[in-house]
């Protein structure tokens, strides 16, 4: 990719719909038109789809499925609340870069990467983050809270997540809890929750959401194929990106500010009716016990509470649940 063609995708951006000469473009980064031309022809093969005309210039209709620096950063600063973000074209993971970039200032911080080779869930599982197909990103918060109250943080984010999905999504989309978005009987998204702390408190949230936007059906591997979806699989067109991604980042915002004001009772309603374990057999494993049992509510301090097969009552703060 020729270092100009950031700062050429940012032009055509900024101007939409507007078309803008090749000789405009070329006199604003100091290069010749030729070399305009190049990178034009770059973008189109990158997926970009730019109107190119004869005497008018190129007009930009839709943009790639990779993430732009500099179109991100408009996008996070138009909407004001991480201060810093950092956008890789691959990266082992956005959740261990995000560990690495926290250290040393106070700031809120996005990680967005166009590929994952080392995507990780819970106990270090792998998360599938083909290139171009999803939104692999990890976000760093600083909320000066106590330690008690981090517990019922993904409950918050699980709701900003979905409502994002179900804008997009044609068919309904459930959370189920702790950690997972579904569309039906498929995971759509896994996200988790992680924290760094020190001797004065907790010193950043790390939430990183992994959520299969463009996938088509037959490009999962074969280990998950059964039980993973894509948003575009309840669509009836492709996923914008960037538009996914501004609605994420408000509901985000929006989410984030109810967790620091209001405690989860306020949303626990809420969170129950868009929960998708009620009502059906459920294979439950916490640390190395498993058994079946059936969910029976989620209290105040969101711990779900089980009845398994005995009739013995659990109170789960965190558990996989198999559907
Ligand atoms: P989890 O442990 O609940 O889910 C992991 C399980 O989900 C895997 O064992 C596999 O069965 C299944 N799985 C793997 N990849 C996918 C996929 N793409 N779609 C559906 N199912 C899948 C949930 O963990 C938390 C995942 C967080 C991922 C994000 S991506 C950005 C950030 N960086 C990073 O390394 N992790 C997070």
């Amino acid at each position: 990719m020729s270092k100009y063609s950031q700062d050429v995708v940012q032009i055509l951006y900024d101007n939409q719909p507007e078309f803008v000469s090749g000789q405009t473009i070329a006199e604003q980064l100091n290069i010749s038109r030729t070399s305009v031309k190049k990178i034009i022809d770059q973008l189109k093969v990158e997926g970009c789809e730019i109107n190119s005309v004869n005497h008018k210039g190129h007009q930009l209709k839709q943009l790639a499925d990779i993430w732009y620096q500099g179109i991100v950063e408009k996008i996070v600063d138009a909407q004001g609340f991480f201060k810093e973000t950092f956008v890789f074209p691959t990266i082992d993971s956005t959740q261990l870069a995000a560990k690495q970039k926290l250290v040393g200032n106070q700031d809120s911080l996005l990680i967005l990467s166009n590929e994952q080779t080392k995507g990780r869930g819970r106990f270090n599982r792998p998360w599938d983050s083909a290139k171009g197909k999803g939104l692999w990103m990890s976000a760093v918060f600083r909320p000066n809270v106590p330690f008690s109250m981090i517990t019922t943080f993904n409950l918050f984010m699980a709701l900003a997540i979905r409502e994002t999905i179900q804008e997009f999504s044609k068919d309904e989309v459930a959370v189920k809890w702790p950690n997972d978005i579904y569309i039906g009987d498929k995971k759509v998204c896994g996200f988790l929750t992680e924290m760094s702390a020190n001797s004065d408190g907790i010193e950043a949230v790390i939430c990183g959401i992994g959520i299969n936007m463009n996938q088509e059906a037959s490009e999962f591997p074969n280990e998950i194929a059964h039980r993973a979806t894509s948003i575009f699989n309840h669509s009836d067109e492709k996923i914008n990106r960037y538009e996914f991604l501004k609605l994420l980042l408000e509901n985000i915002k929006n989410r984030y500010m109810q967790f620091l004001t209001v405690p989860f009772e306020s949303i626990r309603e809420e969170y129950i009716e868009h929960s998708n374990i009620w009502n059906r057999k459920l294979k439950f494993t916490e640390n190395d016990k498993q058994f079946p049992g059936k969910a029976v509510d989620i209290d105040k301090d969101g711990f779900l509470h089980v009845e398994d097969e005995q009739g013995e009552k659990h109170r789960l703060m965190s558990a996989d649940i198999d559907l």
